[in-house]
This record gives C-alpha cells, sequence and structure tokens, in this order.
C-alpha cells in the first residue's frame, strides 16, 4: 500500500515500475480514500502500541493510498527486502524507504509481513477480490 506521502510525492510510478522491473504480477490497485474502521483493523496488531493512534490519524487524514496485490515468486519476502527497515534512516543500502522515506510514520509504503498476513490484508482492503486477468487473457505474444 502506498501510504499517503508515497502519493504525494509523486512515487505512484517509481513504486510500480520497481515490482514490474521485477516481473511480479499486479492483481489489483486502487487510488482509495481510508476509512478509519479500515484503518484501524489494517494496523489491529499494534493497537497497543503508543504510536497507534498517530498511525491511523495518518493513514486517514492525509490524503489517499494506493492498495495494490503483487504476485509472483517469494514476492512478500523480495517487496519487504526492496521496502527496507520501518526507519528510513535505519536503511544500510538502496530501498524505497531508504531513498524517499521522510520518518517512521512518512515511510512510503506498507509491505506485508508474511504470506499468511498478505491473504488476510488482501481480504480487508480488496473485499472483492485480486483480478485474475493472466488466467482470461490471451497471451499478448499469440495469435489471436
Ligand atoms: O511493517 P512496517 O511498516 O515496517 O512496520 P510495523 O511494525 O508494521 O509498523 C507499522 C507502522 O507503524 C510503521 O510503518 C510506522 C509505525 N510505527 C511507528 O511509528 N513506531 C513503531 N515503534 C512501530 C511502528
Ligand atoms: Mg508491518
Amino acid at each position: 500500500m502506498i501510504k499517503p506521502d508515497g502519493v504525494q510525492t509523486r512515487l505512484i510510478p517509481e513504486i510500480i515500475n520497481r515490482f514490474e522491473e521485477k516481473h511480479f504480477s499486479l492483481k489489483g490497485m486502487k487510488l482509495m480514500s481510508v476509512e478509519r474502521g479500515l484503518a484501524e483493523k489494517h494496523y489491529e496488531d499494534l493497537s497497543g502500541e503508543h504510536v497507534f493512534r498517530r498511525l491511523v490519524d495518518y493513514i486517514v487524514s492525509s490524503g489517499p493510498v494506493v492498495a495494490m496485490i503483487w504476485e509472483g515468486k517469494n514476492v512478500v519476502e523480495t517487496v519487504r527486502e526492496m521496502i527496507g527497515p520501518t526507519r528510513p534512516s535505519d536503511c544500510e543500502y538502496a530501498t524505497i524507504r531508504g531513498e524517499f522515506g521522510i520518518d517512521k510514520i512518512r515511510n512510503v509504503i506498507h509491505g506485508s509481513d508474511s504470506v499468511e498476513i498478505a491473504n488476510k490484508e488482501i481480504a480487508l482492503w480488496f473485499p472483492e477480490g485480486p483480478v485474475h486477468w493472466d488466467k482470461k487473457i490471451n497471451n499478448y505474444w499469440n495469435k489471436f
């Protein structure tokens, strides 16, 4: 999920490009305002932390986010690596947060922690489910 700071700093194409370059497949994408209930559910594991309210307020009131579903081999692990640590200043090499993040709240992008959590988050953000376009369309290189 590209966070409000990532959208405002015009990083949507940069981020999509990095995942496309890895040959991951886009299976869902939408620009959306986040309702409080959705934000609270998304970050419910942090509900006991002091940062929870600030984090939820940030996501709800700082402009839209881009929710995306990406599919591919080791996609969860690889994307977490490409994103970098929570705090941009902790990044030891070039990562999305290291290059573009402002601080630990305005850190450009959220990525799922595990496949299990990714599936939960997909259900939460995309109740309509992913788009299964690879099986539906003719391959670009095939004759129609
Ligand atoms: O997965 P990641 O985004 O790197 O961090 P999480 O531990 O899931 O926390 C989500 C979100 O909460 C993080 O992007 C910033 C904020 N946060 C914080 O500001 N301070 C913390 N100690 C923990 C999390
Ligand atoms: Mg997390």
